[in-house]
């Protein structure tokens, strides 16, 4: 993607002008204000760089990290606005952003060290470049699982986290992205027997969707559907909320899941983001003992701040999957981006719309 720059007395008649030359298609990447001496007086200027919507992706497979070093070290050749004196406003900038985002402590601790300990930043906007870019790295994507999920994917998760909810919607969304539409190729196995009303939820929407769906109880009726469940190319599997690590319950739970042939099985961990970063960390432990490859996070609609998730993520080392933000099954269901996350952050002056659509023709 080529970036243009444009240099106005004001970030306003920048943009006016840039859309003037180019229409309702820019989209600001970044702005640069800086001082300019004229005699004994100093007047305000900003550079801003901007790039095309109508223009078709580039070939350039860059991560959205480059990008944010190529603006980085676009070289305006000006002293620039918004200088930042020292280590501990640096800090101070760092620390609020991140809080604000609701960022565990120890991520903000990590990523002060991580930032602050070389590195000199001249401006604010530097310095939010440079942690944009730490959050985007540190957090990862179960991209492989995304693309080319294993036969049987199971949804594990604290109560009304909202699992069957989101299986229904996966089981809707490879349905028609992977499957064509071929209802013999997904089926939902449902082991959630032990909740009045539990049953009655998942036979409702696998009715309303056309969707072949199995229950469980035992491991001899699981050990039986088995080669059933092994003609479907994806089998979805629902578990109890409530129970999932109540003693004997949890080892019954451990025991069917056992069945399932373990190399072509995923487990997942459903959180809320709606939950504190603190509930989150002790829903991940609780967890633990089973084998978790993935976060699939759900309810993002239920709050504004993301960072809590991102820090459990990175904590707990668990890539995202996928997202959930809303009741609407199958709709609200999103790949977990690079792109979702900037939509989420706040409190950033660089334009964070703009990095993440970038980062969508990427993914
Ligand atoms: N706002 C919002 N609500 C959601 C979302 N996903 C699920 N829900 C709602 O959360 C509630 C619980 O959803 P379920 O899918 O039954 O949750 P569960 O984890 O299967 O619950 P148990 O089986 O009882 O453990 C329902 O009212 C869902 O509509 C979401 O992304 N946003
Ligand atoms: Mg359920």
């Amino acid at each position: 993607m080529d970036f243009l720059t444009l240099d106005a007395q004001d970030y306003e008649t920048a943009l006016k002008e840039a859309r003037t030359q180019y229409g309702s298609s820019v989209r600001v990447q970044t702005r640069k204000d800086y001082l300019v001496k004229k005699g004994m007086k100093k007047r305000r200027r900003c550079t801003i760089t901007f790039y095309l919507l109508q223009e078709k992706p580039s070939d350039v497979d860059q991560t959205i990290a480059q990008d944010v070093r190529k603006i980085q070290t676009e070289d305006v050749g000006q002293p620039l606005e918004s200088p930042i004196d020292g280590k501990s406003q640096q800090q101070q900038l760092v620390t609020t952003l991140l809080d604000g985002n609701d960022f565990t402590e120890s991520y903000i601790q990590e990523a002060t060290a991580a930032l602050l300990t070389d590195t000199q930043f001249e401006t604010h906007e530097e310095l939010e470049m440079a942690l944009l870019e730490h959050i985007i790295e540190s957090v990862s994507f179960n991209h492989g699982q995304y693309v080319n999920p294993k036969q049987f994917f199971v949804l594990l998760g604290p109560t009304g986290v909202g699992k069957t909810t989101t299986l229904v919607k996966m089981a809707m969304f490879y349905l028609k992205s992977r499957f064509k539409g071929s209802e013999d190729k997904v089926a939902l196995v449902s082991l959630d027997s032990y909740r009045t009303g539990a049953t009655n939820q998942i036979e409702l929407f696998c009715k309303d969707f056309g969707l072949d769906l199995f229950h469980a109880h035992s491991e001899e009726e699981l050990s039986s559907l088995l080669p059933t469940l092994e003609t479907y190319e994806l089998v979805l599997v629902d578990t109890m909320g409530k129970s999932a690590n109540q003693g004997e319950l949890a080892l019954h739970l451990k025991s069917l899941l056992m069945v399932l042939p373990e190399e072509k099985c995923s487990c997942a961990l459903a959180i809320s983001a709606s939950h504190k970063s603190r509930d989150l960390e002790r829903f991940v432990k609780l967890f633990s003992t089973y084998p978790l490859e993935s976060l699939v996070v759900t309810k993002l609609d239920e709050t504004e701040d993301i960072g809590n998730v991102l820090s459990v993520s990175k904590a707990s080392n668990l890539p995202l999957l996928f997202f959930t933000n809303g009741q609407k099954v199958p709709e609200n269901l999103l790949k977990a981006t690079s792109e979702v996350i900037l939509s989420y952050l706040r409190g950033f002056s660089l334009d964070l719309q703009a990095l993440g659509h970038n980062q969508n023709q990427k993914q």
